[in-house]
């Protein structure tokens, strides 16, 4: 008889077991990028923990981790819980797996309970949401959607492995990626469940929110050019030194979001001065731009806006600018019916149904393509994300499970009418 288990801290409790080694690449850290051994050892151990809740489960060609748990009938539409099982560079725990173990958990309680429903139950593990290896993100939702390009295939990590190469030592098939591909007629819906990482939900003292929309998104990678140089025998007027051009630039960009409206936000995660010696002027500067807002008008307009503005102060400067487009991610609305479900499951536990959209960007907003999608946020303590002081609550996390399984129910009760 398996032993009883605390639906929703189980799932917390798995999160934190896969917040070390083996399953992160760096001691006292976690990172888990798509692809890596520690990935391979996330896969492993949820794989185990999917056929314990009565899942049979198997891995596409995009190295997507698939558990499924049939309904009445063997080929049922399938409702997909899921999230993603990678992490950004020295990240949170629960940023991803949280949604994962969640599912998890869920169907293992329909399974102890005996339950079998007009639609089969898949929970997904993706690899790749946050793109902290290779330069685009999300490439293993949209292999799922059918909406992967096949150029991305062909983008190359820091050490100059391509994903192709990676996902072939993987186990994965980049030549059979489009048979990662599920119609549209095997699926009912997505639900994510996911951190809110943000601050709202605390600030009202809420447990779970109803995620109407997620923002759009840009990816932009910038090289400005000057010339390498001697830096103690080059005179400061004779420079074409791209270093103080990088620092106007982002400037701009942070004046420019700063002014907008629409959520309109940018950052600069990454930079690289090049050839990168303390006694060397950079011959080039090459930096990452994210710029989201709640629709790509606003998005663009702002990413058309710095563009123009660092071509200047390039020019200025007598140096050169290119600004690459490296990812683009339209903003997402999630289903109408499917928010009223999560409203009224809300409902039914007596919390209020917070409603708020998404600044982060998830596996949701690809699956959308696919099918009709709800996400459940969770309060996260402080909105802290993408930092190791990433924190939730077990109570949190067993009232997101409850809210998940009155979804469930109320889906069923929609299926049959
Ligand atoms: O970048 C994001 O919004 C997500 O965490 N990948
Ligand atoms: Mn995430
Ligand atoms: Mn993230």
């Amino acid at each position: 008889m398996a032993e009883a288990f605390d639906i929703g801290a189980r799932a917390k409790a798995r999160c934190d077991q896969l917040g070390v080694a083996p399953y992160s690449e760096v001691d006292g850290q976690l990172t888990r990028r798509f692809l890596t051994a520690a990935h391979e050892a996330a896969l492993t151990a949820t794989s185990g923990w999917m056929l314990e809740a009565g899942m049979s489960v198997r891995r596409d060609a995009a190295a997507n981790l698939i558990g499924r748990y049939d309904g009445q009938l063997p080929d049922a539409k399938a409702l997909i819980i899921g999230s993603h099982i990678d992490s950004v560079r020295n990240g949170g725990r629960y940023d991803g797996p949280l949604g994962i173990m969640l599912g998890i958990d869920v169907v293992e309680a329909l399974n102890r309970a005996g339950r079998r429903l007009p639609f089969a139950i898949e929970v997904v593990a993706f690899g790749d949401e946050e793109g902290s290896r290779f330069p685009a993100s999300m490439s293993c939702s949209r292999a799922i959607a059918g909406t992967l390009d096949a150029s991305a295939l062909d983008m190359k990590d820091a050490d100059g492995v391509s994903v192709a190469q990676a996902l072939k030592a993987f186990g994965g098939d980049p030549d059979a990626i489009a048979s990662a591909a599920r119609k549209p007629e095997q699926v009912l819906a997505f639900l994510e469940a996911h951190i809110e990482q943000g601050p709202v939900l605390e600030a009202e003292g809420l447990a779970l929110g109803v995620v109407t929309a997620i923002a759009a998104q840009k990816r932009l990678m910038v090289r400005i050019e000057g010339t390498a140089g001697h830096a103690g025998t080059t005179p400061m007027n004779l420079r074409k030194d791209p270093g103080p051009a990088a620092a106007e630039a982002i400037l701009a960009l942070e004046r420019i979001c700063r002014a907008g409206t629409d959520g309109l936000v940018g950052t600069v995660g990454r930079m690289t001065a090049l050839p990168g010696a303390f006694n060397v002027i950079p011959g080039a500067i090459e930096f990452s731009m994210d710029i989201r807002a709640e629709t790509s008008a606003t998005r663009d307009e702002a990413v058309m806006t710095i563009g123009a503005e660092i071509h200047a102060i390039a020019a200025e400067r007598g140096l050169s600018a290119t600004v690459t487009l490296m990812q683009a991610l339209a903003e997402s609305p999630c289903d109408p019916s499917l928010m009223n479900l999560l409203d009224e499951a809300l409902a039914d536990l007596s919390l209020p149904a917070r409603r708020l959209p998404s600044g982060a960007g998830h596996d949701a907003m690809v699956m959308a393509d696919l099918c009709p999608v709800a996400m459940l946020f969770i309060r996260c303590e402080g909105g802290v994300s993408h930092n190791p002081a990433e924190a939730v609550t077990e109570a949190d996390c067993a009232l997101a499970a409850q809210a998940m399984l009155l979804f469930i129910d109320k889906l069923e009760r929609r299926e049959r009418a």
